[in-house]
């Protein structure tokens, strides 16, 4: 890229101008969108298969309604973020394949498995409650279909969010075995979602260019320890245990200490070895293939269309 174009595009991000699709952006900076919005859409599709699967076993009938909500409204931020990754160049049947042959990722969390109606509450709470420490600050990011798309995905996410600490409320509130169900669900999914962030400072490649160009606003760990600051005081108030017996006020920082992830575990996770992993791409690559006449259908109706209108 020639010197004087990327100085005029920092000097553009650093302005806080928002950069458009048909403006000019290095090559790298739009691989790096590319990468991480593609991720972040996979992840939101892959995202409905451990709640999808608790719809037909939902409790009562108003936990059925709010759960089949949450997870229509998941697959609509995919499709929304398709569409802002579709502005940079690449379209969504390679986004896809790029999914379904492994060759792109998404979250580390939706490889980890949902065992009972406790754990539909916590991964509302913790998952979404993590999501929106991780999208608030990428309302602000410098690609604007991007930060637009944010800005509708993270209210949505509110309301994930607060049916999950509702319903893991009650449970955390009810009997003791229900109880025994809810401490159950944040002790096996408190260090996945710390996961989600990414991997600690230190080890994260693309922090430090992402955030030089805005794609990032914060580092992993920043994020990491702002969603326990904000998590620990919820978990105390519904009674439970903390899952991490690291966990400890410290006065001097104004943040609460904690124990890290296992680092090991989670990069095993992101290369294809986490407990869901193989599972979750056999879905996905049979909703593919499942939908192949769909996808036949739209576009014999679509050419029939075009060809009327020219006749
Ligand atoms: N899982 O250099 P960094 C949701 C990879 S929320 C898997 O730090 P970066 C809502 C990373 O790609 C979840 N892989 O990377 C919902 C890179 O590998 P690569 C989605 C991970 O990009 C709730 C390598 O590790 N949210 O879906 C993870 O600067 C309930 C090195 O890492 C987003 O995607 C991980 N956790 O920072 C839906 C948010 N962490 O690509 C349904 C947007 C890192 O070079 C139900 N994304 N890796 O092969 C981001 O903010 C960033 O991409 C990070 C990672 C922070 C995730």
């Amino acid at each position: 890229d020639d010197p004087e174009k990327l100085a005029a595009f920092q000097a553009r991000i650093d302005a806080g101008e928002k950069i458009e699709p048909k403006d000019w952006m290095p090559a790298a900076y739009r691989k790096t969108l590319i990468r991480q919005i593609g991720q972040h859409a996979h992840s939101e599709i892959v995202g409905q298969l451990p709640e999808g699967n608790w719809i037909t076993r939902a409790p009562t009938l108003e936990r059925k309604a709010i759960l089949l909500a949450k997870v229509q409204d998941e697959a609509g931020h995919g499709l929304y973020l398709y569409c802002a990754a579709e502005t940079l160049g690449v379209s969504r049947d390679e986004l896809t394949e790029m999914l379904l042959d492994g060759r792109m990722k998404y979250s580390s969390i939706f490889n980890y498995p949902t065992l009972n109606w406790s754990d539909i509450g916590a991964v509302g709470w913790l998952v979404d409650g993590a999501a929106i420490i991780n999208q608030v600050p990428l309302q602000r990011t410098s690609f604007g279909p991007y930060s637009r798309a944010m800005i509708r995905v993270c209210k949505e996410e509110s309301f994930h969010a607060r049916q999950g600490f509702d319903a893991i409320r009650k449970m955390a509130e009810g009997t003791p075995e229900q109880k025994k169900m809810a401490q159950d669900s944040v002790n096996r999914l408190w260090f996945p979602a710390l996961m989600m962030f990414g991997p600690s400072d230190k080890d994260s490649v693309h922090s430090e260019q992402s955030m030089a160009w805005k794609i990032k606003m914060n580092t992993n760990d920043e994020l990491r320890q702002k969603f326990v600051d904000q998590t620990v005081p919820q978990i105390e108030f519904l009674g439970l245990d903390l899952p991490d017996p690291g966990t400890k006020w410290n006065e001097e920082r104004g943040h609460y200490d904690y124990t890290d992830p296992d680092w090991s575990e989670f990069f095993d996770v992101i290369k294809g070895n986490g407990p869901c992993n193989v599972d979750r791409l056999a879905a996905r690559n049979k909703a593919w293939d499942d939908g192949e006449w769909v996808r036949e259908g739209l576009m014999a109706h679509a050419k029939k269309k075009a060809a009327a209108k020219i006749a």
